[in-house]
């Protein structure tokens, strides 16, 4: 193993190692900016372009860059010296001599990595200043494409292409005109964008980000006419309080309820009663599916993301999927019914459904046809990220440190734990379990925690028996290990008989519209523990036992499965 020398510090290196692999093996440091290494999900992009990680190398004429230089024996490393430094700051002026000077009001204002290096490097003027380039925004869809912002990193395009598999993104031209986009420049509605976001989650600048509906939401709040409800996915509670600072994974439920509420909800209900009537359809679904003969594996469908993929690329697999709406969806379809009757409000003028996401493919979502049960109004009027939501409660005035602590309200605020678990990987395929196994063998099970199903690997199996039968399950997130995995089913090489499926890493605790991991995919795992606390907390972890889902199919919707749970709740794929 070589031994290197980093600022008079001596360590010993692997063979393969980088200078930068050996500088942060001494604890120190050197600025990057188009490097990352997502170790957890095996990704890792160096086009090695930006050159903002230049060291100076004894003996050497030119700086190297330290991501992509392997080290050698005896190497001796000045990260700091005034002639690195210096061509840093070169590099960072030139690329803000091509970028709109609009900082202030920039959506990735205070999270934008070529922000903080110009404060580090201390940029107070730039004697570069020439043509700038031009280009339109490209607003069509949930996703914000600004190219003026991008600085060439090629992130985004390594999460689309490598870990996604979908391609949309990819970088065109050369020189002054180099940009990354879509092919022929349409417009990403247009292409087979799954709206997943992990684009946004790794892109460094402004140049991709969320649709915001906050000045939206705000309006409705404030219309004294409008009764604004508003459901919180399982993956924000477990978010929300980084933005104001707090450690990764701490649970926050009821401060969300609390901020929630003292911005100007008029009822705070909770996506998690909607995931335990999720379960309670996509669970009768996929045992009459096994009783039935139906059509085998079944996949899980509340990811947006993922179904727009599945009916991109895998066009001939519309059935397998799950008929089952997202609990988002579950949500909007019987606040605008059963709850807009019991509070006696027009579904169309005067009841507004907002939901809280992780994500940002639910904003896409809630405007699919398909999904929403009336052609007057839709179910989900409007759907906010974590880091809106975060933005909302700061422009509020609001100190997080002293919200205090609240209750959802009732009735579609109560939720058992297997619906808290629905927001990390392998939770819903767990949660759906807990139901079909009691209702299958008609026992009670008295570990409902199905230990196989855990665990942060790209793609997992498990079998679990009822009735003496082995139930085969894969769980998958990432869309190419999905892509994988659909190849092995449609070559027969595997046989199953459920399969989870989440676009993001984790699932939705990674979300693209959670606060940004800057790198870090440990704080995922973090949120995803944090779940399985809340779930462990609760005192009610299946969803047949949820007492409000118990009332609603006796006041409502009659058994699951039936004519008006199937209006309501179920929807179908496009080709
Ligand atoms: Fe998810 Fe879901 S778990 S899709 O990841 O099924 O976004 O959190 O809300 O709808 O419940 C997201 C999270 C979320 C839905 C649920
Ligand atoms: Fe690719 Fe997802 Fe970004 Fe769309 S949202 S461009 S699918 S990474």
């Amino acid at each position: 193993m070589p031994k290197v020398i980093v600022n008079n510090i001596e360590v010993e290196v692997a063979e393969n190692a980088t200078v930068l692999d050996a500088v942060k093996k001494t604890g120190g440091y050197v600025p990057t900016l188009c490097y990352m290494n997502l170790e957890e999900i095996g990704i890792e992009n160096k086009p090695a372009s930006c050159r903002v990680c230049v060291v100076e190398v004894e003996g050497r004429r030119n700086l190297a860059p330290s991501c992509a230089t392997p080290v050698f024996e005896g190497m001796k490393i000045s990260t700091h010296s005034r002639r690195a430094v210096n061509a840093r700051r070169t590099v960072v002026q030139l690329l803000l001599s091509d970028h709109p000077n609009d900082c202030l009001k920039c959506p990735k204002n205070g999270e934008c990595d070529l922000q903080d290096l110009a404060a580090e490097l201390n940029i107070v003027r730039n004697p570069y200043i020439g043509k700038k380039s031009t280009y339109d925004k490209d607003i069509s869809s949930a996703i914000i494409r600004d190219p003026s912002k991008c600085v060439m990193c090629r992130k985004c395009e390594t999460a689309c292409n490598v870990f996604q598999t979908v391609g949309v993104l990819s970088a065109v031209d050369r020189g002054f005109e180099a940009t990354v986009k879509p092919s022929f420049d349409l417009p990403l509605e247009e292409t087979a964008c799954t709206f997943c976001g992990q684009c946004v989650a790794v892109c460094p600048t402004g140049a991709l980000s969320e649709r915001s509906y906050i000045d939206e939401v705000w309006n409705e709040i404030e219309d004294p006419k409008k009764h604004v409800v508003v459901q919180t996915a399982p993956a924000v509670r477990v978010a929300i309080a980084e933005e104001f600072g707090y450690e990764p994974g701490t649970i926050s439920t009821g401060k969300l309820v609390g901020a929630l509420r003292a911005l100007g909800f008029d009822a705070v209900f909770d996506t998690n009663f909607a995931a335990d009537l999720t379960i309670m359809e996509e669970g009768t679904e996929f045992i009459h599916r096994l009783k039935n003969g139906g059509f085998m594996p079944m996949l899980t469908s509340c990811c947006p993301g993922w179904v727009k993929f599945l009916e991109h690329q895998f066009p001939g697999l519309t059935q397998m999927p799950s008929t089952a709406k997202s609990p988002q969806q579950m949500f909007g379809a019987i606040a605008k019914t059963y709850y807009a009757k019991k509070v006696n409000k027009d579904p169309k003028e005067e009841l507004k459904v907002v939901s809280i996401m992780p994500c940002l493919a639910k904003k896409y979502e809630a405007g699919r046809p398909e999904i929403n049960s009336s052609e007057e109004y839709q179910d989900v009027d409007y759907s906010l990220t974590t880091r809106e939501l975060a933005k909302m409660i700061k422009e509020a005035g609001l100190n997080f440190d002293n919200i205090p602590e609240e209750e959802y309200d009732s009735p579609l605020g109560e939720s058992t734990g297997a619906a808290d678990i629905f927001g990390r990987t392998g939770g819903v395929a767990e949660a759906a379990l807990r139901t079909a196994y009691e209702v299958l063998t008609g026992e009670t099970l008295e570990e409902v925690e199905f230990k196989d199903l855990h665990g942060y690997e790209g793609t997992r199996f498990a079998e679990v028996e009822i009735n003496g039968k082995p139930i085969k399950i894969a769980v998958a997130f990432g869309l190419g290990n999905v892509r994988k995995l659909l190849d092995d089913i449609c070559k027969k090489k595997i046989e199953l008989h459920l399969i989870e499926v989440m676009a993001c890493p984790g699932g939705c605790v990674g979300g693209g519209g959670q606060p940004y991991h800057h790198g870090d995919l440990s704080i995922i795992k973090k949120r995803a523990e944090a779940l399985n606390n809340v779930d462990r907390n609760k005192k009610v972890r299946k969803s047949h036992e949820n007492e409000s889902i118990k009332t609603l199919y006796k006041e409502f919707l009659g058994e699951p499965g039936s004519e008006k749970a199937h209006h309501l709740l179920h929807t179908h794929y496009v080709k």
